[in-house]
């Protein structure tokens, strides 16, 4: 086992036994179980301070939209039961200070290096050594390497005509200043309504002067309802932590799950459980019969329920059918949860731009032009989302044996076991990498079922005096099948979503997350690991 040293000018270490990429919460956690394994761990973080996600995010109007009292870690029980939340659905710098009181309180800072971004990572077959390289120009050797890189954390400019001749501010949604931006007077066009827009459309238009909401595509739009949480709910949840926890391990997040599909009963009691969802607030909606996400009759029935409610909350005809998703199911992209949104486009100062009417033509220093017209403005907003699950991952140089690099394994889309381990590259693991339920279930649980399977995994390696463990190809190659046989099942792949790549120009078009519930995957990752590590080649020294 390498020693946590000698160190680089940096005052880092330039062997360990673990390097983490990533101090999110998928690198936070893995650092607390690399230490408690007696594991030397290094992480790197591009960002000045923990949280990730919620680090890069701050734009307005930021919350989670999995109940506070679920998304959080569950690995410590004095935590769990110190940390309140004030809200039913958390606002980013709350969920922020709870990432920095996390890492307070295990001491993490010390093993983390912010500021700096890996590069590269080159597997030495020689030694059996991941060399991890810097753009601050460290080189570091670790036997293994835990890829903490999040799902949505590449965030995506498009390549729109004359961006760069903007005169005025421009943010992006997933790269949000520290400083918090100051809307008021200002003339603000915002691009994207995705999950992040959606958020940020009606606390930017309580301040802005006037905002251009321009929109491509419609999303369905489900009221979050949220509002401060009461002493039972905290109560329901703090009383029996351990065991709300060990069914969530089993289900993800807690939705009322139905048992009858949308058509197996009357049209006035679907549209009563619609409603009493609706009313509720929250991706709960989604959950209110069984084959919404399987049956496209079944799925017309919600997506009606919410075009309904569209045309009751949008006073202007024409902008509520502009707002009113028809090219793909309910659900098979992110569904998004917001406060007033829709109720946004009835103030004067917002306007919808409808791009499917009046394409962007350029970007051009005093605004935006369309093929109708120039929007003058002063700030541009961009929510135009992520290069999904992959872009993160492949923004490194990742080489595995014999120089394969990951960047040409992957180029028809990710193939991987599990989403844990790529074939071909050893003692490398993906914390929620596509093939995995990862962005389909509440992120916190996915984080914490792959952690805990990685530190017994490299527990079990150095207990057998093994060195490495890679995948094999033909499980990999099973298992991308079967990954993508269960998303044929359902909805999803008929959206041109970020599920599928098909943001990207020219990101191959695959179904990233395993839809096959978290609970289901777990069993098949206890059972492999059971099995002594099934459809793993494990060699020694
Ligand atoms: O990104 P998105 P996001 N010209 O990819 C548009 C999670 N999240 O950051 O659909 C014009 O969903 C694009 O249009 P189209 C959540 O999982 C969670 O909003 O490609 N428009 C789309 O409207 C979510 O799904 C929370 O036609 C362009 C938008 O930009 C994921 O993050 C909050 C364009 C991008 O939407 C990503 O959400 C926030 C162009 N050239 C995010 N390029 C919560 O927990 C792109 N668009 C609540």
């Amino acid at each position: 086992m390498p020693e946590a040293s000698p160190e680089q000018p940096s005052g880092h270490a330039v062997a360990v036994d673990v390097v983490i990429v990533g101090a999110g919460f998928a690198g936070m956690y893995a650092l607390h179980r690399m230490r408690q394994a007696g594991l030397s761990s290094l992480v790197f973080e591009a960002g000045t301070g923990v949280g990730g996600v919620w680090y890069w995010n701050r734009y307005p109007g930021a919350r989670c939209d999995v109940e506070s009292m679920q998304y959080s870690y569950s690995f410590s029980e004095e935590l769990q039961q110190d940390w309140d939340w004030s809200e039913r659905f958390a606002p980013q710098p709350e969920i922020l200070d709870y990432a920095n009181h996390v890492a307070d309180r295990f001491d993490l800072r010390r093993d983390i290096r912010f500021e700096t971004r890996v590069t590269a990572a080159t597997f030495d077959e020689a030694a059996g050594q991941w060399v991890v390289e810097t753009d601050r120009g460290d080189r570091v050797r670790a036997r293994f390497c835990i890829m903490a890189t999040g799902c949505l954390s590449a965030a995506r400019v498009p390549d729109l005509p004359g961006l760069r001749d903007f005169a005025g501010d421009c943010f992006h949604t997933g790269a949000w200043p520290q400083q918090p931006v100051d809307f008021t007077g200002r003339r603000v066009a915002l691009i994207g309504t995705g999950s992040s827009g959606i958020q940020a459309t009606p606390v930017i238009a309580s301040d802005a002067a006037q905002l251009y909401v321009f929109q491509r595509t419609p999303n369905f739009v489900v009221p979050a309802r949220n509002g401060k949480l009461d002493a039972d709910t905290i109560r329901y949840w703090k009383d029996d932590y351990p065991a709300h926890r060990a069914r969530a391990r089993e289900i993800g997040t807690f939705y009322e799950f139905a048992t009858s599909g949308a058509l197996d009963v009357p049209d006035e009691e679907r549209e009563r459980e619609y409603e009493r969802r609706w009313q509720e607030g929250g991706v709960n909606f989604v959950h209110a019969f069984k084959d919404i996400y399987l049956d496209q009759a079944a799925n017309d029935t919600a997506a009606e329920f919410v075009r309904a409610r569209i045309r009751e909350l949008v006073h202007d005809p024409d902008t509520a059918a502009a707002l009113s998703p028809t090219d793909h199911p309910l659900g098979s992209k992110r569904i998004c949860v917001a406060s007033d949104y829709y109720e946004a486009f009835n103030r004067p100062n917002v306007t919808l731009v409808n791009l499917r009417r009046e394409p962007i033509d350029a970007i051009v220093s005093g605004g935006i032009r369309t093929s109708e017209r120039e929007y003058a403005v002063d700030t541009l907003v961009l929510a135009t989302g992520y290069d999904a699950m992959t872009g993160a991952l492949l923004a490194m140089d990742i080489r595995g044996r014999a120089g394969l690099s990951l960047r040409d394994k992957w180029a028809g889309g990710p193939r991987n076991y599990l989403g844990l381990m790529v074939a071909g590259f050893p003692n490398l693991f993906t914390v929620t990498g596509p093939g995995s339920p990862s962005v389909l279930v509440n992120m916190v649980i996915g984080i914490e079922q792959h952690v805990d399977w990685i530190t017994d995994c490299i527990r079990h390696l150095d207990q057998s005096g093994a060195a490495t463990i890679e995948a094999d190809e033909a499980a990999e190659d099973r298992w991308v099948d079967h990954v993508n046989a269960e998303a044929d099942l359902t909805l999803f792949p008929r959206a041109a979503s970020w599920y599928v790549g098909a943001n990207i120009p020219g990101k191959a078009r695959v179904f990233m997350p395993y839809v096959g519930g978290i609970g289901r995957y777990r069993k098949k990752c206890d059972e492999v690991a059971a099995n002594g590590y099934e459809g793993f080649r494990i060699a020694a020294a």
